[in-house]
Protein backbone atom coordinates (compact mmCIF):
# COMPACT_ATOMS: atom_id res chain seq x y z
CA UNK A 1 0.00 0.00 0.00
CA UNK A 2 1.27 3.43 -0.79
CA UNK A 3 1.95 6.26 1.98
CA UNK A 4 -1.05 8.03 0.06
CA UNK A 5 -3.20 5.29 0.67
CA UNK A 6 -1.91 4.60 4.22
CA UNK A 7 -3.23 8.67 4.97
CA UNK A 8 -6.41 7.59 3.36
CA UNK A 9 -6.85 4.43 5.77
CA UNK A 10 -5.77 6.38 8.61
CA UNK A 11 -8.37 9.17 7.61
CA UNK A 12 -11.09 6.53 7.18
CA UNK A 13 -10.89 5.14 10.46
CA UNK A 14 -10.89 8.46 12.33
CA UNK A 15 -13.97 9.18 10.35
CA UNK A 16 -15.49 6.19 12.03
CA UNK A 17 -14.46 6.86 15.48
CA UNK A 18 -15.61 10.62 15.48
CA UNK A 19 -18.86 8.91 14.05
CA UNK A 20 -19.08 6.15 16.78
CA UNK A 21 -19.14 9.20 19.72
CA UNK A 22 -21.40 12.26 18.30
CA UNK A 23 -24.54 12.22 16.73
CA UNK A 24 -23.72 15.36 14.92
CA UNK A 25 -22.97 16.37 11.47
CA UNK A 26 -20.08 14.21 11.72
CA UNK A 27 -21.40 11.32 10.14
CA UNK A 28 -21.50 12.51 6.87
CA UNK A 29 -18.50 13.14 4.53
CA UNK A 30 -17.65 16.08 4.30
CA UNK A 31 -16.84 17.50 0.53
CA UNK A 32 -15.85 20.37 -0.73
CA UNK A 33 -16.13 21.28 -4.60
CA UNK A 34 -14.66 23.88 -6.63
CA UNK A 35 -16.54 24.79 -9.68
CA UNK A 36 -15.12 26.36 -12.55
CA UNK A 37 -17.97 28.82 -13.24
CA UNK A 38 -21.28 28.88 -15.29
CA UNK A 39 -19.53 29.90 -17.97
CA UNK A 40 -21.88 27.27 -20.77
CA UNK A 41 -24.60 25.30 -20.57
CA UNK A 42 -22.21 22.16 -20.46
CA UNK A 43 -21.12 23.63 -17.27
CA UNK A 44 -24.77 24.62 -15.67
CA UNK A 45 -25.23 20.98 -16.24
CA UNK A 46 -21.92 19.89 -14.92
CA UNK A 47 -23.14 21.76 -11.47
CA UNK A 48 -26.75 20.42 -11.57
CA UNK A 49 -25.70 17.06 -11.84
CA UNK A 50 -22.85 17.50 -8.94
CA UNK A 51 -25.67 19.32 -6.62
CA UNK A 52 -28.68 17.08 -7.85
CA UNK A 53 -26.33 13.85 -6.92
CA UNK A 54 -25.14 15.17 -3.38
CA UNK A 55 -28.74 15.93 -2.56
CA UNK A 56 -29.77 12.34 -3.64
CA UNK A 57 -27.21 10.95 -0.92
CA UNK A 58 -27.96 11.32 2.93
CA UNK A 59 -24.42 10.38 4.02
CA UNK A 60 -22.64 13.30 1.66
CA UNK A 61 -22.39 17.09 2.77
CA UNK A 62 -21.28 19.41 0.28
CA UNK A 63 -19.54 22.73 0.56
CA UNK A 64 -19.91 23.82 -3.48
CA UNK A 65 -17.98 26.94 -4.73
CA UNK A 66 -18.48 29.01 -7.56
CA UNK A 67 -14.87 29.89 -8.73
CA UNK A 68 -15.96 32.38 -11.33
CA UNK A 69 -13.66 31.69 -14.39
CA UNK A 70 -10.72 32.86 -12.00
CA UNK A 71 -8.47 30.42 -10.60
CA UNK A 72 -7.38 32.11 -7.69
CA UNK A 73 -11.09 32.06 -6.33
CA UNK A 74 -10.51 28.49 -7.09
CA UNK A 75 -6.90 28.39 -4.99
CA UNK A 76 -9.01 30.23 -2.34
CA UNK A 77 -11.78 27.97 -2.12
CA UNK A 78 -9.47 24.97 -1.89
CA UNK A 79 -7.59 26.82 0.92
CA UNK A 80 -10.90 27.38 3.06
CA UNK A 81 -11.90 23.28 2.79
CA UNK A 82 -8.61 22.36 4.20
CA UNK A 83 -8.77 24.85 6.67
CA UNK A 84 -12.19 23.42 7.38
CA UNK A 85 -10.83 20.61 7.42
CA UNK A 86 -13.38 18.64 5.31
CA UNK A 87 -13.06 14.57 4.03
CA UNK A 88 -12.40 15.22 0.30
CA UNK A 89 -11.45 17.69 -1.86
CA UNK A 90 -12.77 17.75 -5.87
CA UNK A 91 -12.63 20.64 -8.22
CA UNK A 92 -12.58 20.73 -11.83
CA UNK A 93 -9.41 22.99 -13.09
CA UNK A 94 -10.11 26.59 -14.81
CA UNK A 95 -6.49 26.25 -16.30
CA UNK A 96 -4.25 23.03 -15.83
CA UNK A 97 -1.32 24.46 -14.41
CA UNK A 98 -0.50 26.37 -10.75
CA UNK A 99 -2.18 24.10 -8.59
CA UNK A 100 1.16 22.18 -7.56
CA UNK A 101 1.44 24.16 -4.04
CA UNK A 102 -2.32 23.97 -2.77
CA UNK A 103 -2.40 20.22 -3.96
CA UNK A 104 0.28 20.03 -1.59
CA UNK A 105 -1.11 21.56 0.71
CA UNK A 106 -4.17 19.39 1.03
CA UNK A 107 -2.38 16.56 0.77
CA UNK A 108 -0.30 17.18 4.10
CA UNK A 109 -3.24 18.30 6.13
CA UNK A 110 -4.53 14.31 4.74
CA UNK A 111 -7.24 15.16 2.43
CA UNK A 112 -7.64 13.38 -0.81
CA UNK A 113 -8.71 15.42 -3.83
CA UNK A 114 -10.11 14.03 -7.01
CA UNK A 115 -10.32 16.15 -10.20
CA UNK A 116 -13.30 16.17 -11.73
CA UNK A 117 -13.42 16.88 -15.61
CA UNK A 118 -10.62 18.66 -16.26
CA UNK A 119 -7.28 17.39 -15.20
CA UNK A 120 -4.25 18.93 -14.35
CA UNK A 121 -0.39 19.41 -14.87
CA UNK A 122 1.57 18.67 -12.18
CA UNK A 123 5.76 17.49 -12.12
CA UNK A 124 4.80 14.59 -9.14
CA UNK A 125 2.52 11.92 -8.60
CA UNK A 126 0.28 11.22 -5.94
CA UNK A 127 -1.06 14.72 -5.57
CA UNK A 128 -4.60 13.77 -6.31
CA UNK A 129 -6.20 10.59 -5.73
CA UNK A 130 -8.08 10.06 -8.96
CA UNK A 131 -9.38 11.80 -12.36
CA UNK A 132 -13.00 11.39 -13.87
CA UNK A 133 -13.72 12.91 -17.04
CA UNK A 134 -13.58 12.90 -20.53
CA UNK A 135 -10.88 12.47 -22.81
CA UNK A 136 -10.57 15.81 -24.52
CA UNK A 137 -7.81 14.86 -27.01
CA UNK A 138 -10.11 12.23 -28.36
CA UNK A 139 -12.70 14.31 -28.89
CA UNK A 140 -10.35 16.75 -31.02
CA UNK A 141 -9.80 13.69 -32.92
CA UNK A 142 -13.49 12.96 -33.16
CA UNK A 143 -14.31 16.74 -34.64
CA UNK A 144 -11.32 16.24 -37.19
CA UNK A 145 -12.80 13.02 -38.64
CA UNK A 146 -15.96 13.92 -38.80
CA UNK A 147 -14.66 16.99 -41.25
CA UNK A 148 -12.75 14.52 -42.84
CA UNK A 149 -15.34 12.04 -43.68
CA UNK A 150 -18.19 14.74 -44.48
CA UNK A 151 -16.32 17.75 -46.26
CA UNK A 152 -13.42 15.76 -47.42
CA UNK A 153 -9.68 16.17 -48.06
CA UNK A 154 -9.44 20.30 -48.78
CA UNK A 155 -11.13 22.57 -46.25
CA UNK A 156 -10.32 25.76 -44.58
CA UNK A 157 -10.72 26.04 -40.64
CA UNK A 158 -11.24 28.70 -38.09
CA UNK A 159 -11.28 27.62 -35.10
CA UNK A 160 -12.44 29.00 -31.55
CA UNK A 161 -10.47 28.18 -29.02
CA UNK A 162 -11.42 27.32 -24.96
CA UNK A 163 -10.40 29.12 -21.62
CA UNK A 164 -6.91 29.72 -22.27
CA UNK A 165 -4.59 27.43 -20.65
CA UNK A 166 -7.69 25.13 -19.72
CA UNK A 167 -7.45 21.05 -20.37
CA UNK A 168 -9.77 21.07 -22.80
CA UNK A 169 -8.72 23.68 -25.28
CA UNK A 170 -5.28 22.01 -25.07
CA UNK A 171 -6.14 19.09 -25.63
CA UNK A 172 -9.40 19.54 -28.14
CA UNK A 173 -6.80 21.58 -30.36
CA UNK A 174 -4.32 18.88 -29.69
CA UNK A 175 -6.55 15.77 -30.90
CA UNK A 176 -7.54 17.59 -33.81
CA UNK A 177 -4.31 18.83 -35.17
CA UNK A 178 -2.91 15.16 -35.12
CA UNK A 179 -5.44 13.95 -37.08
CA UNK A 180 -5.22 16.71 -40.02
CA UNK A 181 -1.50 17.14 -39.55
CA UNK A 182 -1.52 13.92 -42.24
CA UNK A 183 -4.19 15.69 -44.45
CA UNK A 184 -2.50 18.36 -45.72
CA UNK A 185 -5.29 20.00 -48.01
CA UNK A 186 -7.25 20.57 -44.21
CA UNK A 187 -5.50 23.70 -42.76
CA UNK A 188 -6.49 25.74 -39.85
CA UNK A 189 -6.58 29.58 -41.06
CA UNK A 190 -8.07 31.37 -38.16
CA UNK A 191 -7.51 30.24 -34.41
CA UNK A 192 -8.61 32.40 -31.62
CA UNK A 193 -10.24 32.32 -27.95
CA UNK A 194 -13.68 32.62 -27.27
CA UNK A 195 -13.59 31.48 -23.09
CA UNK A 196 -15.90 28.77 -23.89
CA UNK A 197 -18.68 31.38 -23.86
CA UNK A 198 -21.14 32.43 -26.28
CA UNK A 199 -20.71 36.22 -26.13
CA UNK A 200 -17.19 35.55 -26.71
CA UNK A 201 -17.74 33.32 -29.26
CA UNK A 202 -20.06 35.54 -31.44
CA UNK A 203 -17.63 38.52 -30.57
CA UNK A 204 -14.26 36.29 -32.28
CA UNK A 205 -16.51 35.05 -35.43
CA UNK A 206 -17.60 38.53 -35.97
CA UNK A 207 -13.97 39.46 -36.17
CA UNK A 208 -12.85 36.44 -38.37
CA UNK A 209 -15.54 37.55 -40.43
CA UNK A 210 -14.29 40.74 -40.97
CA UNK A 211 -10.97 39.32 -41.99
CA UNK A 212 -9.84 39.75 -45.03
CA UNK A 213 -9.44 35.22 -44.96
CA UNK A 214 -12.93 35.87 -44.11
CA UNK A 215 -14.11 34.26 -47.68
CA UNK A 216 -12.38 31.14 -47.31
CA UNK A 217 -13.05 29.90 -44.30
CA UNK A 218 -15.16 26.61 -45.10
CA UNK A 219 -15.59 25.23 -41.62
CA UNK A 220 -15.99 25.65 -37.55
CA UNK A 221 -14.69 24.05 -35.25
CA UNK A 222 -15.29 25.17 -32.25
CA UNK A 223 -13.92 23.69 -28.69
CA UNK A 224 -17.51 24.09 -26.95
CA UNK A 225 -21.27 24.14 -28.35
CA UNK A 226 -21.86 27.80 -26.75
CA UNK A 227 -18.84 29.27 -28.73
CA UNK A 228 -20.69 27.95 -31.86
CA UNK A 229 -23.85 29.04 -31.13
CA UNK A 230 -22.44 32.48 -30.91
CA UNK A 231 -20.82 31.81 -33.94
CA UNK A 232 -24.04 31.20 -35.40
CA UNK A 233 -25.58 34.27 -34.76
CA UNK A 234 -22.54 36.23 -35.87
CA UNK A 235 -22.35 34.19 -39.32
CA UNK A 236 -26.41 34.89 -39.93
CA UNK A 237 -25.77 38.85 -39.23
CA UNK A 238 -22.97 38.48 -41.81
CA UNK A 239 -25.27 37.38 -44.30
CA UNK A 240 -24.13 33.77 -44.63
CA UNK A 241 -25.94 30.45 -44.06
CA UNK A 242 -24.51 28.87 -40.85
CA UNK A 243 -24.32 25.09 -41.86
CA UNK A 244 -24.10 25.38 -45.24
CA UNK A 245 -21.61 28.06 -46.50
CA UNK A 246 -19.50 27.22 -43.00
CA UNK A 247 -20.01 24.12 -41.97
CA UNK A 248 -20.15 23.89 -38.15
CA UNK A 249 -18.50 21.24 -35.84
CA UNK A 250 -18.81 21.80 -31.89
CA UNK A 251 -17.88 19.69 -29.10
CA UNK A 252 -20.03 19.12 -25.89
CA UNK A 253 -23.70 17.61 -27.30
CA UNK A 254 -25.91 20.72 -25.22
CA UNK A 255 -29.62 20.38 -25.98
CA UNK A 256 -29.73 23.63 -28.16
CA UNK A 257 -26.43 22.50 -30.10
CA UNK A 258 -28.90 19.59 -31.09
CA UNK A 259 -31.80 22.02 -31.86
CA UNK A 260 -29.45 23.53 -34.18
CA UNK A 261 -28.50 20.55 -35.80
CA UNK A 262 -31.70 19.92 -36.66
CA UNK A 263 -32.61 23.02 -38.20
CA UNK A 264 -29.75 22.88 -40.52
CA UNK A 265 -27.81 25.28 -38.97
CA UNK A 266 -24.60 23.43 -37.87
CA UNK A 267 -23.51 19.98 -38.32
CA UNK A 268 -21.84 18.57 -35.71
CA UNK A 269 -21.42 17.71 -32.49
CA UNK A 270 -19.18 15.50 -30.46
CA UNK A 271 -20.50 14.57 -26.83
CA UNK A 272 -18.81 15.65 -23.87
CA UNK A 273 -20.50 13.85 -20.95
CA UNK A 274 -21.04 16.59 -18.07
CA UNK A 275 -23.63 13.85 -16.08
CA UNK A 276 -21.14 12.22 -13.89
CA UNK A 277 -21.96 13.97 -10.29
CA UNK A 278 -23.11 10.22 -9.39
CA UNK A 279 -19.49 8.80 -10.60
CA UNK A 280 -17.92 11.58 -8.10
CA UNK A 281 -19.62 11.02 -5.24
CA UNK A 282 -19.64 6.84 -5.35
CA UNK A 283 -15.43 7.71 -6.19
CA UNK A 284 -15.66 9.81 -2.88
CA UNK A 285 -17.94 7.13 -0.78
CA UNK A 286 -15.49 4.28 -1.59
CA UNK A 287 -12.57 6.51 -1.03
CA UNK A 288 -13.82 7.33 2.58
CA UNK A 289 -14.57 3.74 2.97
CA UNK A 290 -10.85 2.91 2.47
CA UNK A 291 -11.13 1.33 -1.04
CA UNK A 292 -8.31 2.07 -3.71
CA UNK A 293 -10.40 3.70 -6.31
CA UNK A 294 -8.89 3.89 -10.08
CA UNK A 295 -6.80 7.30 -11.08
CA UNK A 296 -8.34 7.55 -13.96
CA UNK A 297 -12.20 7.31 -14.70
CA UNK A 298 -13.66 7.87 -18.07
CA UNK A 299 -16.97 8.85 -19.32
CA UNK A 300 -19.17 7.08 -22.25
CA UNK A 301 -19.63 9.81 -25.09
CA UNK A 302 -20.57 9.65 -28.51
CA UNK A 303 -20.63 11.52 -32.10
CA UNK A 304 -23.71 12.92 -33.39
CA UNK A 305 -24.74 14.70 -36.63
CA UNK A 306 -28.15 14.74 -38.82
CA UNK A 307 -27.28 11.15 -39.04
CA UNK A 308 -28.54 10.18 -35.97
CA UNK A 309 -30.31 13.21 -34.04
CA UNK A 310 -34.29 12.98 -34.45
CA UNK A 311 -36.70 15.19 -32.07
CA UNK A 312 -36.95 12.25 -29.87
CA UNK A 313 -33.00 12.35 -28.84
CA UNK A 314 -33.32 15.99 -28.58
CA UNK A 315 -36.56 15.88 -26.37
CA UNK A 316 -34.88 12.74 -23.96
CA UNK A 317 -31.85 14.82 -23.71
CA UNK A 318 -30.86 15.81 -20.42
CA UNK A 319 -28.83 18.92 -21.15
O1 LIG B 1 -16.62 21.63 -22.98
C1 LIG B 1 -17.20 23.67 -21.92
C2 LIG B 1 -17.06 24.10 -20.51
O2 LIG B 1 -14.37 21.31 -19.14
C3 LIG B 1 -15.42 19.82 -20.61
O3 LIG B 1 -15.89 23.44 -20.06
C4 LIG B 1 -15.49 21.11 -19.93
C5 LIG B 1 -15.68 22.30 -20.86
C6 LIG B 1 -16.88 22.23 -21.77
O4 LIG B 1 -17.09 25.42 -20.33
O5 LIG B 1 -18.49 23.92 -22.44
Amino acid sequence: MNKFATVIMAAAAAALLVTGCSKSDSSKIKVGFSQVGAESDWRKASTESIKGEAAKRPNIELTFSDAQQKQENQIKAIRNFISKGVDVISFSPVVSTGFEDVLKEAKEAGIPVVLFDRAVDVSEDGLYVSFIGSDFVEEGRRAARWVLENVGENANVAELVGTVGSAPAIDRKKGFEEIIKDHPGIKIIKSQSGDFTRAKGKEVMESFLKSPEADQIQVLFAHNDDMALGAIQAIEEAGKKPGQDIKIVSIDGVKTMFEAILEGKANCTVECNPLIGAQLFDVVEKIHAGETVPARIPSQEGVFDSKNITKEVVDGRKY
